[in-house]
């Protein structure tokens, strides 16, 4: 008889300022579309996905349920935080490539992440990359400083922090976000859940 596929069950926290692009992230992957307006996540939301992701080239994609935790950025929620970061095994931290704040305050949201959730591997992801494509935007975050960025805290925090832009309004690489993630945790944990 065949056996039953394990199924990895992955704890994701999305980490970011107010208005970075959770909560359209997490929408975008789960297939609901991009809403122009903006409505404040109160305290948090919580989804659920499965998805195979090949996590090294020409294997057997593994079957992976990712719990998608998608967390008020507001400073006022700040009290949930340390529970929702619990056991987490995964964090996404994002940041708005049109604002600098956002990007300077990722290190704060590392900071907390490592405090409450121990391990778990982590990625930074620049979202709104589709205003790249309007020449007018002069002033967003350049990809080699975000780089350069991922590269700093990633020694800092003593942790590999890949850099990836997304656009949750085309959906452009959001779905490749999730497998980043996933792949980032696979290598730091082998698979052991
Ligand atoms: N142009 C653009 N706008 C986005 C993108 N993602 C989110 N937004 C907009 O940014 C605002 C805040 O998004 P939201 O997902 O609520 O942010 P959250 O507070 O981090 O959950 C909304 O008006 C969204 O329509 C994106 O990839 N590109
Ligand atoms: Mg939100």
């Amino acid at each position: 008889m065949a056996q039953k596929p394990k199924t990895y069950v992955l704890k994701i926290v999305l980490c970011g300022n107010g208005a970075v692009g959770k909560t359209s992230l997490r929408q975008r992957y789960l297939g609901e579309g991009f809403e122009t307006s903006y409505h404040e996540t109160i305290g948090a939301d919580f989804a659920l996905k499965y998805s195979k992701i090949a996590i090294n080239e020409g294997e057997e994609p593994k079957l992976i349920k990712f719990q998608i935790w998608d967390i008020a950025g507001q400073k006022r929620y700040s009290q949930v935080r340390s529970i929702l970061f619990d056991r987490s095994d995964g964090g996404m931290l994002l940041f708005d490539i049109s604002n600098r704040e956002s990007l300077t305050d990722v290190h704060d949201w590392l900071a907390t992440y490592s405090r409450y959730a121990g391990v778990g591997s982590v990625i930074l992801v620049g979202n709104k990359e589709d205003l790249r494509e309007n020449p007018e935007n002069t002033d967003l975050i350049q990809i080699a400083e975000a780089e350069e960025f991922a590269k700093k805290i990633s020694e800092e925090f003593s942790r590999p922090i890949p850099y990836l832009e997304t656009s949750a309004k085309t959906g452009n690489n959001v779905e490749q976000a999730f497998e980043l993630l996933a792949k980032t945790w696979f290598k730091m944990t082998e698979g052991s859940a």
